[in-house]
């Protein structure tokens, strides 16, 4: 498949509601799309680097030099017969997994056009419907959050998973858990925490949760290990996993039982599917993680998560749950039993509705 061109945008999306993390509010989100043509065909991918370096360091910004200057020179114009060969191109870069991870997501999308077969197909997945959850931002109330979990799991969300902060944890947990005593439910903390927070954790245990994702450090993976020992409940890193080899340190040294994989923070599909995998030869359950994606990145989060062991409901929610309008169509939406369609189309299965991509795109550059 011979690169002819490829096209990024730097795109800003307005939230249908504000989004409240340990991190901060975020109102819109903007992103980079990635179009490849090649041999007759489109590959679409989304780099989701933010806006902010609060999450990640990386931005919209470093993510549009890191392409723009290293991998898209690195690639176009050649000859590639799979997306391995063009990893290996630019391998020299260290670091910037965003950057990488929307090249190489438009790169997979290419490539299963050109065979025909959907995305889902390409990279393994056995499943025709994922199991879907939704990630609620921290709310002004306990009541304002119950109404909204009550709303979602009126919607058929299969999982509820709260952000929480330093004096907005406990007693949204309780407050949870007193309504809704049986609902798969976790908590997601985004390195807000420290070891000295322990007894705080050891409150929670209590409350039956599936999970507490990332309380620590965004790079941590030893103080993880401590908390984990003292800790009935599953400990999740999300923010400290950006390869396989993170992954086989985590579980090697016991910092967390589940892993969330999401493609953007560990450069791709590829490196996603080396962690999937091991995890599974080590019984560690793996669920798919969200960055609040327009629908091209949600659909290969949908298709990656069809692989066999994502046995936990993923932070993938419906269009509707992130933007009044999404740039896909049709859009993402979540069945009654709280399942998501697996595209079956080639590539990413769903068409690209350039007329409102063009109304979200803030920046564009061409290389050919
Ligand atoms: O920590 O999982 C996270 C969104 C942006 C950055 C980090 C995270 C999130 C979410 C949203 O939790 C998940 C989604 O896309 O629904
Ligand atoms: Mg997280």
């Amino acid at each position: 498949m011979r690169i002819e061109r490829i096209e990024i945008r730097h795109t800003k999306m307005d939230l249908v509601s504000p989004f409240t993390t340990s991190m901060g509010t975020e109102y819109d989100e903007e992103h980079i799309m990635v179009r490849i043509d090649a041999d007759g065909v489109t590959g679409w991918g989304e780099s989701v680097a933010e806006g902010t370096p609060f999450y990640s360091y990386e931005t919209v910004t470093t993510a549009w030099h890191i392409m723009q200057d290293f991998l898209i020179p690195a690639i176009i114009g050649k000859d590639l017969k799979d997306v391995s060969e063009a990893l290996a191109l630019y391998e020299k870069v260290r670091g910037h997994m965003m950057a990488k991870a929307g090249i190489e997501s438009a790169l997979w999308d290419a490539f299963a056009k050109i065979k025909g077969v959907s995305l889902s197909k390409m990279l393994g997945g056995t499943r025709e419907k994922i199991d879907v959850g939704v990630s609620i931002g921290i709310q002004s109330s306990e009541s304002e959050l119950l109404k909204k979990i009550e709303g979602y799991l009126g919607e058929g969300y299969k999982r509820i998973k709260i952000k929480i902060s330093p004096g907005h944890d406990m007693q949204y947990v309780k407050a949870v858990r007193r309504e809704f005593p049986d609902i798969l439910f976790q908590v997601d903390a985004n390195s807000a925490y420290t070891l000295s927070d322990i007894d705080l954790f050891k409150m929670m245990d209590d409350f039956n949760l599936l999970l507490i994702e990332q309380p620590l450090g965004y790079e941590d993976i030893y103080d993880h290990s401590k908390l984990q020992r003292e800790l009935k409940t599953a400990i999740c890193l999300d923010e400290s996993i950006h390869s396989l080899d993170d992954t086989r340190a985590a579980i090697e040294l016991n910092s967390c039982k589940i892993i969330n994989i999401k493609p953007g923070r560990v450069g791709g599909f590829t490196e996603s599917k080396l962690i999937h995998d091991f995890c599974q030869t080590m019984n560690v359950p793996v669920w798919h993680g969200g960055m609040l994606e327009s629908g091209i990145g949600r659909a290969g989060n949908v298709a990656l998560a069809s692989l066999p062991n994502f046995t936990l409901p993923g932070d993938i929610s419906a269009s509707k749950r992130y933007y009044k309008e999404d740039i896909v169509d049709p859009e993402f939406v979540v069945n009654q039993d709280g399942t998501m369609d697996v595209p079956k189309g080639p590539g990413i299965g769903v068409n690209v509705n350039e007329k409102a991509l063009e109304k979200v795109t803030v920046k564009k550059a061409v290389f050919s």
